[in-house]
């Protein structure tokens, strides 16, 4: 039998920050506003680079810190909702600029669930004895796609990416997984409407901008998702008290105070960044790992046991419980 095992984890934001008070100089907002009800206090914001820019230094870090060359890597997924374009996948564009000849590569779209989905998925490419290696990546550059006219949305986010290099083990490192969708929700948390353009359609306008009901997704988070979590748990051969870190999605740090209540752990367990990064998306919990390694809190040989939980936009929501 073969298993997929985390071997390494690196994130990587744009330099430039963007604080509350910087936001309320260009829009009606404040810093006591913003904080209070999100825990945000600052982001990181691109002035010129994109999110395969940003995917690729996290992919060279990933190789770097594993001593590997890119041709060694046979599969790079990036879980983002905001590709430098379609085609080429932001994946094709981190092949070429690391040099992975022998990988194939290609964008998975979950939003804020991207990187736990892409995870999931690269889990199966390599427990399956297909492939041996993989990068799997978040990232994403939402400051382009938001209204920056809107400020209950645009203050809530921001740039940055994460990834880990995933390899084949003999130990099972993967204790539970559960990947969830409600399409039927999925018009609480909108961006990116491609539209019907052609001469032969009726006229209907595309609509770039993200768009977010927080009522709707935040109730979303506290029921569905918490419970999901909970039951996620159960199945798993662990139990709550045997998790030492709850990684989830970084939207909102009231989320995670009630998160951690519901689910009947220790607040401390869920370490919390978005006061330094807002909500990234799909690199949330990439990034949000990754610095817990930096930090010593995950010490990545295969002593402890972690929950990785996103969840968001489609709706999409999915849990990951895993020996790191
Ligand atoms: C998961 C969540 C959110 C989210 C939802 C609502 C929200 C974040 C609404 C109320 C507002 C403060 C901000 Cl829970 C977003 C995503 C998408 O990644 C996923 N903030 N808020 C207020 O007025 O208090």
């Amino acid at each position: 039998m073969v298993f997929a095992k985390i071997s390494q984890v690196a994130h990587y934001v744009p330099d430039q920050v963007v604080s509350n008070d910087d936001l309320a100089e260009i829009m009606d907002t404040s810093d006591e506003w913003i904080s209070s009800r999100t825990g945000i206090l600052r982001r990181h914001i691109s002035r010129d680079e994109t999110t395969s820019d940003l995917a690729t230094v996290v992919a060279q870090r990933l190789l770097a810190k594993a001593n590997l060359d890119a041709e060694e890597i046979d599969f790079i997924v990036v879980a983002t909702i905001t590709p430098d374009s379609l085609m080429p996948s932001t994946a094709a564009r981190v092949q070429a600029n690391i040099g992975a000849s022998r990988a194939f590569a290609f964008d998975l779209t979950a939003a804020c669930s991207g990187f736990v989905f892409a995870l999931a998925t690269a889990e199966k490419y390599i427990s399956s004895g297909m492939y041996r290696r993989g990068i799997v990546i978040g990232s994403e550059t939402l400051s382009k796609v938001l209204d920056w006219s809107d400020r209950s949305t645009s203050v809530l986010f921001g740039d940055g990416a994460g990834g880990v290099l995933l390899e084949a083990s003999d130990q099972k490192h993967f204790l539970a997984e559960s990947l969830n969708s409600d399409g039927s929700r999925g018009e609480c948390l909108t961006y990116g409407k491609t539209g019907l353009i052609s001469p032969f359609s009726i006229q209907e306008e595309p609509d770039v901008f993200l768009k977010m009901d927080g009522r709707a997704v935040f109730d979303f988070a506290i029921r569905d998702v918490a419970k999901s979590i909970k039951q996620t748990i159960e199945k798993s051969p662990i139990s709550a008290d045997e998790l030492d870190y709850l990684l989830l999605h970084q939207a909102n740090i009231r989320i995670l105070d009630k998160m951690a209540r519901k689910i009947g752990v220790d607040r401390d367990k869920l370490p919390a960044n978005m006061m330094k990064y807002g909500n990234t998306s799909a690199a949330s919990i990439p990034i949000l790992l990754s610095e817990c390694v930096e930090e010593g809190l995950i010490n990545l040989d295969g002593s402890q046991k972690i929950l990785l939980s996103g969840f968001g936009g489609g709706l999409t929501w999915g849990t990951l419980i895993v020996t790191i």
